[in-house]
């Protein structure tokens, strides 16, 4: 059987957790996969809640973080959750999630089977170094079919016992609750083997698990207690971030006075948005973590570099060509940034978003993807098959070199290519007027002779009166000896109309002018 906490479950909890150092904590156990393959509707199940309904676009936006209970034949044991999105581009928010959990659970569609996203989810939990087991949802499905499942799994390297390996995978639907309780038993089990503990006496740590905006209260914090035992009235810091902890409030949003290890928690009242995945320390008083804060920001300092203010016209005319960098040594990384600096093309400005040192990986393309004209680069490093296939997909280029000149002469290539045209009017004929034939509104018809360059049908005349611009204007007809033409040269005499709003007089000069492109 399963329920949400219940106040005096929480008070049993507290006064276990209330003996000294360490002991044993409740697991935080972060679920992921693919979109749509039912992490909060299992969650919902769980909870006994509705989630799912209040999701905008029935996407998991943001990660959140709900405390159980399920009842074993030991008695009442509490688990954490913490929920993450399964659309693609949330994949930093899984890696936080694998991050600040102990346990994944990576579930799996009985009708689906593994899908880009199962990759991705399996990625995070193994950089994030945490035991998973797998639950294999919406067996209720007409379509499911758990074998096939599992066995789309051992065909990406995923292998469940009687499959090739030894991992637990769980068939369970989040719509009829079968095998809910069984993936819980195994979760504790699991817990129960890795005995996950934390000292809950002295002052608290937690992760920054997400942190919202609002309007009316403020910034507020979800964080996931790791040790100690977070206090009303405690003054916490997260970077830069510090809030004294006046609003404290559980998943349900009941404000409650403390919470101990693997708690969720929300803090309200930051001063700015503490950073997602950070730690967060706490101190008694306002003063001594403003003091902290202070401290840290010498010695984080690094040289304030103030961008250059650039005018309108410079932005729009600079292309910028986001490069993602990698090599096989920090040394190589180094050289690379160096001699990508030194490059100076016109209108062009290289922008490193990544350097960083070892193969060119999938990652590194979802990082360029952002941007599609970025271009990834690797020297002498090797690029990998998946990071391969998937700048096919996202149309990337990658470009690998062994040789550093070879790099920044194709760069250079690249760039030149890359840089906006500049459109320039240039001068290409000087006309003087000599006679006024007639005018009508701001159609005037006159006689010119042509005293350098050559002057065209159509192009645009900068007029001038002693020397000095008073306007512009537009040959709309053009004549040379009473009969149409398109061009007069030097040295000849022509009649035209040009459309100005100047009045045109006599001793005027026109300067023909024409648009090149460079
Ligand atoms: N029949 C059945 N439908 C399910 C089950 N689990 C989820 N669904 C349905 O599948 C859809 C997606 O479920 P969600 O729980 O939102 O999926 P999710 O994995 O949280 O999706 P993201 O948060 O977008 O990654 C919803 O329409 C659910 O009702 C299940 O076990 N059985
Ligand atoms: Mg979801």
């Amino acid at each position: 059987m399963v329920a949400t906490k219940s106040t005096s479950t929480t008070e049993n909890i507290s006064a276990q957790a209330s003996a000294k150092s360490p002991m044993s904590r409740p697991p935080v156990v972060v679920v992921m996969g693919h979109i749509d393959h039912g992490k909060s509707t299992l969650l919902d199940y769980i909870r006994k809640t509705n989630v799912v309904d209040k999701e905008v676009g029935g996407i998991t936006q943001k990660m959140s973080s709900y405390e159980v209970v399920h009842k074993t034949a030991d008695g009442e044991k509490s688990i954490t959750f913490i929920d993450t999105p399964g659309h693609e581009s949330f994949n930093a928010i899984r890696k936080r999630g694998a991050s600040a959990a102990d346990i994944a659970i990576l579930v799996v569609s009985a009708e689906d089977g593994v899908k880009p996203q199962t990759i991705d989810a399996l990625k995070a939990i193994q950089e994030g170094n945490i035991p998973y087991i797998v639950g294999i949802s919406k067996i209720d499905k007409p379509n499911a079919d758990i074998n096939r499942a599992k066995l789309s799994m051992a065909e990406n390297e995923i292998y469940v016992e009687g499959f090739g390996g030894s991992i637990s995978a769980i068939p369970f639907s989040g719509k009829t609750g079968e095998g809910v309780n069984d993936l819980l038993d195994m979760i504790l089990l699991l817990s129960e083997v890795e005995n996950f503990t934390a000292t809950n006496d002295g002052e608290s740590e937690s992760i920054v698990i997400e942190s919202q905006r609002d309007k009316v209260r403020g910034i507020s914090a979800t964080l996931i207690v790791k040790s100690g035992t977070l206090r009303s009235g405690d003054v916490l810091v997260a970077g830069t971030a510090i809030s004294p902890v006046r609003i404290l409030e559980n998943f349900l949003g009941k404000s409650i006075k403390e919470a101990g290890p693997s708690k969720p928690v929300r803090v309200v009242g930051w001063s700015e948005e503490p950073q997602v995945g950070g730690l967060c320390i706490t101190f008694a008083t306002k003063k001594e973590a403003e003091k902290y804060v202070y401290e840290q920001s010498l010695k984080n300092k690094a040289p304030v570099v103030i961008p250059k203010q650039r005018t309108a016209e410079e932005v729009a005319g600079t292309a910028i060509v986001p490069l993602v960098l990698k090599a096989e040594s920090s040394g190589s990384v180094e050289a690379l940034k160096y001699e990508i600096k030194k490059l100076k093309i016109d209108r062009v400005e290289f922008k490193i978003v990544s350097a960083s040192i070892g193969d060119i990986t999938e990652a590194d393309i979802k990082l360029a993807s952002a941007k599609p004209e970025t271009l990834v680069i690797g020297f002498t490093t090797k690029v990998e098959p998946g990071a391969k296939s998937t700048a096919e997909r996202f149309g990337i280029e990658i470009n690998t070199f062994d040789i550093i000149y070879k790099m920044t002469e194709w760069l250079q290539e690249i760039g030149t290519k890359r840089a906006p045209r500049l459109e320039i009017e240039e001068a290409k004929g000087l006309g003087k007027i000599l006679k006024v034939f007639s005018v009508n509104k701001d159609k005037q018809v006159l006689g010119c002779r042509v005293e350098s360059g050559s002057i065209s049908l159509n192009d645009r005349v900068k007029i001038l009166r002693r020397d000095v611009e008073i306007g512009e204007g537009r040959i709309r007809e053009l004549q040379h000896m009473k009969a149409k033409t398109s061009m007069v040269e030097e040295g000849k005499e022509c009649g035209m109309m040009i459309e100005s709003k100047i009045e045109i007089v006599p001793g005027d000069k026109i300067q023909a002018t024409h648009i090149v492109v460079k």
